[in-house]
Order: C-alpha cells, then structure tokens, then sequence
C-alpha cells in the first residue's frame, strides 16, 4: 500500500501473506493509509502472487534501543556506529544532510529509500524522485506474536517498529548493503535507526525534529562486486519472510 497526498507519501506499507487472509489484510492496509499523519488523496494498493519455493526465510535482526534528550546527540551516535562499520564521513554526512531536507531535488520525500556509496557518499539509485522501495517482506505468524509480546513487554511496541524491523531485515542480510539509516517522515514519530550486520538494529531516539515532515531510509553499499540491477530485484521483488526473531534488549538511556 502506498498513500500520498498532493503526490507526496505520506503512508507505506507491505505484508506477505497467505491467500486466505487477503481479504483481512486488505482492510488493514486501508485503515493504515487512513490513519496517515495526513489525510491521503490517493491509496494504492496492489496485491501479487509469489511462488513459496521463491521465499527466503530470515532472522530478524537484534534491536537495541539508544535514548538521546537531543537530535545532536542521536546524530553523534549514528555517526559512530556508521562509522564504526567502515562507512566515510562524506557518505554519512551527505545521507543525513537529505534525510534531513528531502532527498528529492525538489526537497520533498520519496517513497522509496536512497542508495549511497559507502565510500564516495554517491547517490546511485537510478531514479533519485522514487528510490528504491523496499518490497515482498513479513514475519511468519509465530515470529509477528512474539515480537508483537517482547516488544509490549519493553514498551517499545509500534506497528512502524515491527515494519521497520522487518525491512531493515531485509536489507542487511545482502551482502551489499554495509548498513542503513532511517527515520520516519511522520511528524510526531522522532525515533529512527542505523542498523547493520555487527550492530543490528539500534533505535534511536530524537533523531529528528518533533514536526518535521522530512525523513526516509539511506542504504550505504560496499560497490565492490555490486550488481546495482540484481541488488534492487532483491530489494523490490525477492520474497522475504522473518520466522525467527532476535534479541531485544530493554532501552539503555
Ligand atoms: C518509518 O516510519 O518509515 C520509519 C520508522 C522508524 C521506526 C524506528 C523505531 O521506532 O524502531
């Protein structure tokens, strides 16, 4: 599902599900483009068949989660993990400089995510007003209950916790990507995360400016042995489904 207003995105989502449950899903999927920040003008939704032998199953990545009391603090830390995982400083400092004003050249936010060269801090997705949208990707039944209960548990239980995790999930498991760094163009939503192999999945909170509509995901690439075309079918249309789920651990102030 993907919901925008004014052609900006404002709602996203993706599920991957047994035929049986398509009916029930889809009214969800409706009741998220409703429940946007704002009001959507128009609601795609589109449903595909995959093939079961075609689904790659995962484990989640572990999630941690950072507290900061300000967004120069939540960005020193990114930086510090990004740059303990061998991204430069120009990529790092390019990524968050247009998750920050928009990474469109019209400063708005794109429904898909940015590709970044690790290194140079280079833009190489091939179109940079849409992106690369993340695609074809959810938790077997059992993995959604139990991470839905830890979650509770902590109190950090959100559905874009859940989403999230589940894309960045996705994401790390290639080779390719280094890592990533996201955060919501929701408003009033200001915690986001950087997530890589070594580090799994760290939330952090106060990344963003309560208000802002500004956000989106970067995914930093190692382009040696990178097949840009065969890296973003992967992304887009490789079924994914998570049915084991990592350690959680409680917030750390
Ligand atoms: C999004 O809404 O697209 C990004 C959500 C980031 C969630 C971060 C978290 O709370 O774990």
């Amino acid at each position: 599902m993907r919901a925008s207003l004014r052609k900006a995105h404002v709602s996203g989502a993706e599920r991957l599900i047994d035929v049986s449950c398509l009916k029930e899903v889809l009214e969800e999927m409706i009741r998220r483009a409703l429940a946007s920040y704002a009001p959507p003008d128009e609601i795609h939704i589109s449903a595909d068949a995959v093939l079961p032998d075609s689904i790659t199953c995962i484990r989640s990545l572990d999630v941690k989660t950072r507290t900061s009391s300000t967004m120069d603090e939540a960005h020193r830390i990114a930086k510090e993990i990004l740059g303990a995982n061998g991204i430069s400083s120009v990529a790092v400092e390019n990524a968050l400089r247009l998750l920050r004003s928009g990474p469109t050249p019209e400063g708005t936010n794109m429904r898909g995510a940015m590709i970044i060269d690790a290194l140079t801090g280079e833009r190489m997705e091939p179109d940079i007003r849409r992106g690369v949208r993340v695609s074809r990707i959810d938790y077997t039944e059992e993995a959604r209950i139990l991470l839905k209960n830890r979650l509770n548990e902590l109190g950090i239980y959100h559905e874009r916790v859940m989403d999230a995790l589940a894309i960045a999930s996705k994401v790390i498991h290639r080779n390719e990507t280094v890592a990533e760094l996201c955060w919501s163009d929701s408003p009033d939503y200001t915690t986001g995360y950087v997530a890589s192999k070594g580090s799994g999945y760290v939330r952090l909170s106060s990344i963003k400016e309560e208000g802002s509509l500004r956000g989106g995901r970067a995914f930093f690439v190692d382009v040696k042995d990178l097949h840009l075309g065969s890296y973003i079918h992967y992304l887009e249309r490789q079924p994914v489904i998570i049915d084991r789920i990592g350690d959680i651990s409680e917030p750390l102030a």
